[in-house]
């Protein structure tokens, strides 16, 4: 397979990960340590944005800061998630263009296409129907930042593109079970369920939806590549072009952690879009591939998740079902895996 032409090369350049300190900001931190490129990461406030640019004059930026969670934080803090999302993108990509911002990318979503999308998604089903009402502040905030970016292609001929990656997990990822994303939720509970000696473990909804997972790593590698090798208008999806139905999952990430009770479905809780699987053929025929299989992937994010039990300020244990968060304890505290 034939990997496309270097159209931006990162060596020698100064690159600001915005959002470094999330799942996605420091595993691109990670990815950029091999590229040769002077990293620039900072956390910044709003108001500070254009006087840090002006003092830092990054040639490229990946946009990877965002208000992010899983289905119930979506859910139950649209406010947040609309403008949050929303400012953090209008003020970089309109701050960008001014400072000499060579190249940017900005990170949207596999949630920003319809609810009931033909599967798998392609790119040009953005806008063909109405989302899903569990995400749908958070998508349209990620819809505009995306509308943006081709905007500012279009009138001042920016060299802005964006990439849509799908539901992502690894280290860094965010344990707190009111917020989180199912798989590190299901990590966290099997976890706990396995050292408390649980008969159940709590899946929220029916276990009937499916769901893609990309691996941080692979995500990050797969940005790091667009940046290289990408300038166009549209979008391009990033995932693995493989799902699996969360009951599914569940019954994997109970296997790798090694509980050995059942599930409990609830389905007050829930489910979601049904499915949205990317089509991810429009970056395979760039020429890149994800590396990271789900199994392995799991076994490494749950290796991190116990490493860091006593040290991750979000990574907050729940009780089995939604109930109350409390405090991370150390793994000897709950009992020891062997
Ligand atoms: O990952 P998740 O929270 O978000 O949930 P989405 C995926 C599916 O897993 C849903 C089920 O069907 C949930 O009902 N699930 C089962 C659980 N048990 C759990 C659990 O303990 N915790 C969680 N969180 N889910 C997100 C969007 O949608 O996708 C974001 O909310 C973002 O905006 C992200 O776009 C990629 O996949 O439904």
């Amino acid at each position: 397979m034939s990997e496309a032409a270097t159209l931006y090369p990162l060596a020698g350049k100064r690159v600001w990960v915005a959002g470094h300190g999330g799942m996605v900001g420091s595993a691109l931190v990670r990815r950029l340590q091999s590229e040769g490129c002077e990293l620039q990461i900072a956390n910044r406030r709003q108001q500070l944005v254009e006087a840090w640019l002006a003092r830092k004059r990054p040639h490229a930026i990946f946009l990877a800061a965002a208000k992010v969670g899983g289905i119930n934080a979506n859910n139950t803090r649209p406010a947040e998630f609309l403008y949050d999302n929303l400012m953090i993108a209008a003020n970089i990509i309109n701050a960008a263009p001014t400072f000499g911002v060579e190249k940017l990318l900005f990170l949207g979503s596999s949630c920003v296409y319809p609810k009931f999308a033909p599967q798998p998604i392609t790119e040009d089903a953005l806008l063909t129907g109405p989302l899903e009402p569990t995400n749908q502040w958070y998508a349209i905030a990620k819809i505009a930042g995306a509308q943006l970016c081709q905007a500012y292609r279009a009138q001042y001929g920016c060299d802005f593109i964006t990439a849509m990656p799908t539901n992502l997990y690894g280290p860094g990822d965010n344990f707190d079970l009111r917020s989180s994303h199912a798989m590190p939720a299901l990590i966290a509970k099997a976890h706990r369920a396995k050292f408390e000696g649980a008969r159940e473990l709590v899946v929220w909804g029916t276990g009937r939806p499916m769901r893609e997972f990309l691996h941080v790593a692979d995500v990050a590698d797969a940005l790091v590549f667009l940046m290289k090798h990408y300038s166009d208008a549209g979008l391009v999806n990033v995932g693995v072009g493989q799902d699996i139905a969360i009951a599914d999952l569940a019954r994997l990430v109970a296997e790798v952690v090694g509980f050995r009770g059942a599930l409990r479905f609830d389905p007050s809780m829930p489910d979601g879009t049904p499915r949205k699987l990317l089509d991810v053929s429009k970056l395979t025929g760039l020429g890149w591939r994800p590396r990271m299989a789900l199994r392995a992937g799991i076994e490494q994010t749950y290796a991190w998740y116990r490493a860091h039990l006593d040290v991750a300020p979000r990574a907050a244990h729940a009780d089995a079902g939604r109930g109350r968060a409390v405090e991370p304890r150390r793994e000897a505290e709950i009992g020891s895996p062997r």
